[in-house]
């Protein structure tokens, strides 16, 4: 298969987040995502989680996957669980680590279990900034492609 340039968003808000990240890094390029660039970390408040519930961490990394976007997911969703996250965590929760993909090339995918592009990622910050820092062309694409009519230019 073709590579496809993708973008995944990171998050988590327990136990040694940055930590995480660095082993998630490492898990995806071990499997063949060829990372391209990783955004600052950011501290950013939680959204729409149990009340008390600890800042994020929140960045973005961009990289070349050359199988399909079922398969990333798979893999991103195997790293979550080696990094101590249960197969069946609740949508919302505190959480150790969180793997979205947010862009697989300019494809549009409607599986039952991935969206891509991912539908609330144009409304939140924690997303937006870190995908700005390191790919603002797609960062711009994304902003028209979801919220069309919203733009004043
Ligand atoms: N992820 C969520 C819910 N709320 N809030 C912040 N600040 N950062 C996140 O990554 C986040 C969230 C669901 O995945
Ligand atoms: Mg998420
Ligand atoms: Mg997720």
């Amino acid at each position: 298969m073709p590579e496809t340039l993708c973008v995944i968003a990171l998050g988590g808000n327990l136990g040694d987040v940055p930590d995480a990240f660095r082993r998630a890094r490492e898990a995806l390029s071990d499997a063949g995502f060829r990372i391209r660039r990783f955004s600052s970390l950011i501290r950013t408040a939680p959204v729409g989680c149990e009340p008390g519930a600890a800042e994020f961490t929140n960045a973005a990394l961009s990289g070349f996957w050359d199988g399909t976007a079922a398969a990333l997911l798979r893999l991103c969703q195997r790293i979550e669980a080696d990094n101590g996250r249960p197969n069946d965590h609740a949508h919302h929760v505190s959480r150790t680590l969180d793997l979205d993909i947010i862009l697989f090339g300019h494809e549009t995918i409607a599986l039952p279990d991935l969206k891509i592009p991912h539908p609330e990622a144009a409304n939140r910050s924690f997303v937006m900034d870190p995908l700005r820092e390191i790919e603002p062309e797609f960062a711009e694409w994304l902003m028209d492609r979801t919220k069309p009519g919203s733009r004043t230019k």
